[in-house]
């Protein structure tokens, strides 16, 4: 099928057939039509319906007041706003449109206009500076960007830095409400080619230059065909509400693509912190949470008070899930944690578990629709119980624009995600272990620090921790803990050594941290990961 991308910019610049994984569409779900727009697919086809009359994004408008639009309403704001794109900017299919903004229920109805008009979203965390925004406007040669007004300073100074951008308009009471209201509210999708590119996510990048990484129309629709259909099972009647962003692939899916897919309803919150999550789940009676893991942890003592009879699932993903984490949101909540490692080159959720297959300290089976494999460094599979690197794949993969580095992420057809893991010999699960540069040797053992992270989260004093490699002349490296307290526990030379007992008594005693630091907090990234590369240095001392 023809692509209907006039601006062939990103399929111009997209990996050559052989550095591309092995795509694997098994079954009559995974089957799609040549043409397919993901914003017909699952919002415009409900036009006129039932479903269109059923409830879609709920949310509040800057001034706080609440808004709940259904499939009809949130369709006709998106048609507005792809006539505004259009007609007044231009856009052409497969031209790039930023989006900034924190979840709202506008930020969704933008992405469905882009995605009606043809363009390719371009999504961005709302904490980006200038500098990174400029970035990511060069690399995916934006030029027309839509962003909530209050977030509008810092990419007007972004395009003083990255002149390829020339056309703003600004939502969340701005002046894209008032060019909305000028436009019919109905538009004729463009009738893209089903790989046609659809959405640039970029990587978080603990490290070096982000990577851009490219998904089509087909991969939102084959993702929505496999873990929410397989894993999370949740219907029309369900609710989506949570944290991640939605210009992070698993805020997206989550928070957006996979809700619509099953024909329910989500909460866009601009804030949907620890302490603000328990009382949004009661206030809008949601019945799925998707969030970090660090945050179930933050959230586990707060819930007193809140009525939480709504909620059914919890999703965790974007960092391993410490088992001490799983049961102490079991003890709070009642409910049993369904955790999933995805990755923004996946689009999502690739190996998963059910909450009745759900063991602590493993992620899950692969996903039904994906196959995944530990490989040694042969590129041959491991036998179970071995550790190795994690590799994947099914009906999306890694497709970086324009990156070198897609050799290191696709080989052998398998994308490979740059976690080491092993095969429970017992029960078949994938478990965790380490990022594989964050394996740490010492004395020649590999030791994996989440191991030695989940085992100090067990210690009732402890609130979060970080556990990294630091270099030791005599071992090579040494284990380093960075440990945050609870409130009420003092970081004296007593409890170092109280932690450092309890690690050997908890698992095998050379994989204690032989260095330990109390800190007030830890480093993390937007989407809630550790950033080890900075404890990495401050234990090297080079900060
Ligand atoms: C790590 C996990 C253990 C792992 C993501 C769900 O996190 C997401 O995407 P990113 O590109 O990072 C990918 C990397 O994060 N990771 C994520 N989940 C888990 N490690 N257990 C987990 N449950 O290192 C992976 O390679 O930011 C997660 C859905 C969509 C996503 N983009």
């Amino acid at each position: 099928m023809p692509s209907a991308h006039v601006d062939r910019f990103v399929i111009d610049r997209l990996p050559g057939p052989d550095t591309l994984p092995r795509f694997v569409f098994e079954g009559p779900a995974l089957q799609f039509p040549p043409q397919l727009n993901v914003a017909q697919a699952l919002l415009l086809r409900h036009r006129g319906t039932a479903q269109g009359a059923r409830p879609c994004v709920r949310g509040a408008a800057p001034d706080g007041m609440p808004i709940a639009w259904t499939y009809d309403e949130l369709a006709a704001r998106g048609a507005r706003i792809a006539h505004v794109l259009v007609r007044e900017l231009g856009l052409v299919p497969g031209e790039r449109v930023l989006l900034r903004g924190a979840n709202s229920p506008m930020l969704a109805a933008c992405w469905f206009g882009v995605v009606m008009a043809g363009g390719i979203v371009v999504g961005t965390m709302p904490l980006l500076r200038a500098r990174e925004l400029a970035g990511i406007v060069d690399k995916a040669r934006v030029r027309v960007a839509l962003c909530d007004a209050r977030l509008q300073d810092e990419l007007r100074a972004a395009m003083a830095q990255a002149p390829t951008l020339q056309a703003l308009r600004c939502f969340n009471t701005g002046d894209l409400e008032a060019a909305m209201a000028a436009a019919p509210d109905a538009f004729e999708p463009v009738d893209t080619a089903a790989d046609d590119p659809v959405l640039i996510a970029f990587t978080s990048g603990t490290t070096g230059q982000p990577k851009a990484a490219v998904h089509g129309h087909r991969d939102l629709m084959a993702a929505a065909a496999c873990w929410p259909v397989h894993v999370l099972r949740a219907g029309p009647d369900d609710r989506a509400i949570g944290s991640p962003p939605l210009a992070f692939t698993f805020g997206l899916g989550g928070l957006l693509v996979f809700p619509l897919a099953a024909g329910g309803s989500t909460v866009l919150l601009e804030k949907a912190t620890p302490d603000a999550l328990p009382a949004a789940i009661a206030a809008h009676r949601a019945t799925v949470c998707y969030t970090s893991p660090t945050a179930y942890r933050a959230m586990a003592p707060q819930l007193a008070g809140h009525d939480l009879s709504s909620l059914r699932q919890c999703v965790s993903a974007g960092e391993a899930l410490p088992a001490a984490t799983r049961t102490l949101w079991r003890q709070a909540s009642g409910i049993e944690i369904i955790d999933g490692i995805g990755s923004t080159e996946m689009f999502h959720i690739f190996i998963s578990a059910r909450e009745d297959q759900a063991r602590g300290g493993a992620t899950g089976y692969a996903v039904p629709g994906y196959e995944a494999a530990v490989l040694g460094d042969d590129g041959q599979p491991l036998p179970p119980g071995q550790v190795g690197r994690l590799a994947v794949r099914g009906p999306t993969g890694c497709r970086y624009l324009d990156d070198a580095r897609q050799a290191g992420y696709v080989q052998h057809g398998w994308n490979l995600t740059g976690d080491a893991y092993l095969v429970d010999p017992a029960d078949g699960q994938f478990v965790y272990q380490a990022r594989t540069d964050d394996m740490i040797i010492s004395g020649g053992y590999n030791i994996a620090g989440p191991e030695v992270e989940a085992a100090l989260l067990l210690h009732p004093a402890v609130a979060e921790c970080g556990v990294v490699g630091k270099p030791d002349e005599a071992r090579g490296m040494v284990v380093a803990a960075f440990v945050v307290l609870k409130p009420g526990h003092v970081g004296d030379a007593a409890m170092a050594a109280a932690l450092q007992d309890f690690v050997k008594q908890t698992i095998a005693p050379y994989k204690y941290p032989r260095e330990l630091q109390f800190r007030s907090s830890l480093p993390r990234t937007e989407t809630g990961k550790l950033q080890r590369f900075r404890l990495k240095q401050e234990a090297a001392g080079s900060v």
